[in-house]
């Protein structure tokens, strides 16, 4: 949608931006080295440097609680040594000898590829990424591709050792923990994932020691289904080049870093809501604009799979997708983060953004390189959180009104948006997000939008809600908001109402209106009640 006319309602904008600071306070958590922070480059980071790699002497892990890295000694792959013999040699060894012979257009690339990745020798292809060099990008962009940006590719992809020399560790269920990283780091991880070099990482079957992580190796990306879909993959695929020319250029090689932060909240650790005082938040929604512009300096909601990126390397291309090609750095998540459990959100801190875009799905286009002034932290992060939360796919969209799922909501977006560390809660930062859960999940955002109402209150921020385009969503969950506030409806009563809704319609199909409807009346019963009370004890001077 166009971001041009002022379509907000609410609080207005600037308002919430002044409590905070344009740029929202510094992100959290901060990077301190700790037992549950790892920090793989040398602190105190300094800007404009170049961060170095830590600890000084490299330190191989290869178990499982840690990335298998591709250059580890231990990595071995099968080859034919001679017709009727096999042996094994150093994965590391093939993917040096294969990448650095001279690959000059797409079917080298697969043939270097596939020459460390034989047993899929049958059964990948890389139809998607032959189109873009033979049918989609002119002559001139595949010569400078093949010349200037694959060499550099190649040479940061192999200067992994060097430029990760701590393990790195697994970011499992159930455990908080972050991991910070430079970006050059990230860059050198995901020019490995491009050349499919992770060991360990190809197989889908189930009970395969990765089975309950996202896929990181490119190769998914490299090939197509349909004309439709492969459309957007093309145009993917495009985004991540230009990340590349971007990071391998020694003149724009970025000197940031980023947080990837786990957040695990244990069930009898997240708030009884239906005891709950708090008021509902401050609400500014909008029809125009998106979480990624407008949303500078908050806390981002990313509209996530529980394997985090969700299609972002196969055909998907919505809101998360998208998000993580015009920000490739997020891609690297899928290396080490575990699929989220129900009480589990992932923060990403402190990601650039690459590219512009237009279009959304189908319609999806890579536009231009996009130049990210997101101002630095003190320790190299943007000041971009963006808080990954996988709300639950429905198949049946009454079941969205069940006791049980609407428990599961609002507590996964209470994990998103809680600030675990002390605050001062005028500090934090508003909420960008919209209708989560409500696209390719088939939820309803009206549901959904007082679910992140009563989650924000609880956690004590602000919510700005981007309705894409749609004024009458809008203008709908802004009456309902204004209509509980009028009538003081605190976080608490709110829950309890649609607990009353889900009792006794959860059974029927339930429907919008219908929740909407039954909020007005049964409302306007208990407050009139309320107030007659009020009214009642002022007579009486209490
Ligand atoms: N800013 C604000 N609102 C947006 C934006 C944006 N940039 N993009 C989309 N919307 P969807 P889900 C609105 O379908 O239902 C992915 O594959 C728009 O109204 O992306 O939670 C994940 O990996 C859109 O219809 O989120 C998961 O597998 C709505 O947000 C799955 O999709 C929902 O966007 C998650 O599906």
């Amino acid at each position: 949608p166009k971001q041009s006319v002022a379509t907000g309602k609410g609080v207005p904008l600037s308002d919430l931006q002044r409590t905070c600071g344009r740029w929202g306070p510094p992100p959290r958590p901060f990077v301190i080295p700790s037992p549950n922070h790892s920090v793989l480059f040398k602190l105190p980071w300094k800007a404009g440097e170049a961060p170095v790699a830590y600890p000084p002497t490299p330190c191989d892990r290869w178990d499982q609680e840690h990335v298998r890295m591709p250059h580890s000694s231990e990595s071995l792959y099968p080859v034919q040594e001679t017709e009727d013999e096999k042996g094994l040699r150093l994965r590391w060894e093939l993917v040096q000898e294969a990448l650095l012979r001279s690959i000059s257009n797409s079917h080298q690339l697969e043939t270097a590829i596939l020459s460390f990745n034989s047993r899929y020798n049958e059964r990948w292809n890389f139809r998607a990424l032959h189109s873009l060099f033979n049918d989609v990008l002119d002559k001139e962009e595949t010569d400078i591709f093949f010349k200037e940006v694959l060499p550099s590719m190649v040479i940061l992809a192999l200067q992994l050792p060097e430029l990760v020399t701590g393990p790195i560790p697994l970011l499992r269920k159930h455990k908080s923990h972050s991991l910070t990283l430079s970006q050059i780091q990230i860059g050198s991880l995901l020019a490995n994932a491009f050349f499919c070099t992770f060991p360990r990482r190809n197989s889908t079957k189930r009970g395969s020691e990765y089975s309950s992580y996202p896929d990181i190796n490119f190769n998914r990306l490299f090939q197509s289904g349909d004309s439709s879909d492969s459309n957007s993959i093309v145009e993917k695929l495009k985004c991540v080049l230009n990340y590349f020319r971007r990071i391998c250029s020694t003149e724009t090689a970025p000197t940031g870093t980023v947080t990837f932060s786990r957040r695990y909240i244990p069930t009898g650790s997240l708030p009884d809501w239906s005891k709950s005082t708090k008021p509902l938040p401050k609400l500014h929604i909008r029809s125009s604009g998106c979480i990624e512009d407008e949303g500078a300096g908050m806390l981002q909601v990313d509209f996530a799979n529980k394997f985090i990126g969700g299609g972002v390397l196969g055909w998907g291309c919505v809101q998360e997708e998208i998000r993580f090609v015009i920000c490739p750095e997020l891609i690297v998540s899928r290396l080490f983060t575990e699929c989220l459990d129900a009480t589990e959100a992932l923060l990403m801190i402190g990601c650039e953004r690459f590219n512009q875009y237009s279009g959304y799905g189908h319609s999806f286009e890579w536009v231009s390189d996009y130049t990210d002034e997101t101002p630095l932290d003190s320790a190299g992060r943007r000041h971009c959180s963006i808080v990954a939360m996988d709300a639950l796919c429905f198949s049946n969209s009454s079941s969205q009104y069940s006791i049980p799922n609407l428990v599961r909501e609002v507590n996964k977006a209470y994990v998103g948006f809680c600030e675990p560390e002390d605050h001062t809660s005028n500090t934090l930062a508003p909420v960008a997000t919209g209708n989560w859960g409500c696209g390719a999940f088939r939820g309803d955002p009206h549901l959904k939008a007082l679910l992140q109402l009563l989650a924000a209150g609880e956690a004590g921020r602000a919510l700005v809600y981007f309705t894409f385009g749609d004024e009458k969503l809008r203008d709908r969950i802004f009456a309902m908001y204004q209509f509980l506030i009028d009538n003081n409806v605190t976080v608490g009563k709110l829950w309890g109402l649609l607990n009353r809704f889900s009792k006794t319609f959860s059974s029927s199909s339930s429907s919008t209106t219908e929740l909407y409807e039954f909020l007005y009346s049964s409302a306007v019963e208990d407050f009139n009640c309320q107030e007659a009370s009020f009214v009642s004890c002022k007579q009486k001077g209490l």
